[in-house]
Order: structure tokens, then sequence, then C-alpha cells
């Protein structure tokens, strides 16, 4: 593979336009409060399985993409401590009597520093990869992300993770207003909810492509090499 060669990648609404030396790979949020069985997102009622068949593909295109020196990006969403990053709106929203901040299952909610808030093991960042601790759904929000980007040449984004509806689109969105282009490969993302699954997925490669394109991991494996 050609660093600065543009590789026509398999995407919808049309073919996307990915030069390596420019494009990082941005996994969204894999976090064991998510993910993992005994974490907060369980607790709340959901099936984390939807989550985790998120995790394979992840590995496989990670290995790729860590094989061919691209550059990689993690986020976590969560919280200082002192929890003076938590909005008030955030903290009360959902009427749970746990909420973010609280001892959970693997130690305070979503708060930095704490097992639950850690990334998941099996995509455990390596010391050369950026981790952005992120208080909000979108990783650009109150984070230095985009200065990251702009330090490291990055124009273009492979985004995975958890949730497609939420801290996946809002990225998107966030990346898009930016001028940065996405791709998101629908078997590197997961909801909790199948059918915000689809429609996060159709709003994004919608209308041409308005915030972006959606693809598959396997089309990115296929010129990863
Ligand atoms: N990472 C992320 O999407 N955080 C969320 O809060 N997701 C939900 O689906 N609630």
């Amino acid at each position: 593979m050609n660093f600065h060669e543009t590789i026509a990648v398999a995407a919808e609404p049309y073919p996307f336009e990915f030069v390596p030396a420019t494009c990082a790979l941005l996994l969204i949020d894999m976090q064991r409060d998510f993910l993992e069985p005994g974490g907060f997102g369980e607790m709340l009622g959901n099936d984390v399985s939807r989550l985790r068949r998120t995790i394979e593909p992840n590995r496989r295109l990670l290995a790729a993409w860590r094989a061919q020196g691209l550059q990689v990006l993690h986020t976590r969403e969560g919280h200082r401590p002192d929890l003076g990053c938590l909005p008030r709106s955030k903290k009360i929203r959902g009427r749970s009597p746990t909420t973010i901040g609280d001892p959970g299952p693997m130690g305070r909610i979503l708060v930095r520093g704490e097992l639950g808030h850690d990334l998941i093991p099996e995509l455990y960042p390596l010391p050369t990869e950026a981790v952005i601790d992120k208080p909000g759904k979108g990783a650009f929000y109150a984070t230095d992300l985009h200065a990251i980007m702009q330090n490291r040449g990055i124009r273009q984004l492979i985004v995975t993770g958890v949730t497609t509806e939420v801290c996946v689109n809002t990225t998107v969105r966030e990346a898009n207003d930016r001028g940065y282009d996405c791709l998101v490969p629908e078997d590197c993302v997961g909801s909790y909810f199948p059918d915000l699954h689809v429609a996060g997925l159709n709003m994004i490669k919608a209308q041409g492509g308005i915030f972006g394109w959606v693809s598959h991991s396997e089309h990115l494996l296929a010129v990863l090499q």
C-alpha cells in the first residue's frame, strides 16, 4: 500500500477516497461500562451483546491498521473525579436511582480512572496512540482532538465504536462541520437498539453522504495490505 495514493474503498453513497497518510482510525468509547456484562450499560437494562458483536471486527481492523503503521485514536466518555465537567442536566437525566459519579459495578460510573471507564482489553491502546477523554457525546466538544488532528495532518477518519446513534453519530457530525471526511464501517459500530443503529447509519449516508460514508470493514481490510 502506498501511503500517499488515493485508494477507492467501496462505500455508500459512493466510493470513499482513502488516503492512508492522512487518515486515522478513531475508536469511540469501547469502554468496559458500555460493553461488559456487569457494567453500567447492562445495569440500565441494556443487552450488551448488541455492542459486543463489534469487538471482533474492530480487533481485526485495528490489527490490520496497526500493521500498516497508520494513525489510531481512541476516546473514552467520562468525567473528572470531582465531577466538575459533568453538567447537572447529564447527571439527573433519565431519573435513574444510580447516575454518573455514583458507585457502580466497576467503580464510580463514567469517572476517569475507574475500571468501568477504561477501554476493553481486546482493543487496548498502544502508548503511541492518543486517548481522548471527552465529557460529552461528541469527541470534539471540550477536547483537544481537533488540535491533535491538525498537528498530525489528519483529514479523514474511519469512525468505529459505540453507540451508533449517540457518540458515533455526534462525532461524525462534529467532524463533518470541521471539514473532515468520515467513513463508518457498519459492522464496527453498534447500538443497544437495532432500529436506531440502522437509522444512525442511514442518517450519515443520506442525501449524497450528508455527514459521511458507510461501508463494511471487509472493504477496508481488502485495501490494507
Ligand atoms: N458512547 C456513547 O454512545 N455513550 C452513550 O451514552 N450512549 C448511549 O447509547 N447512551
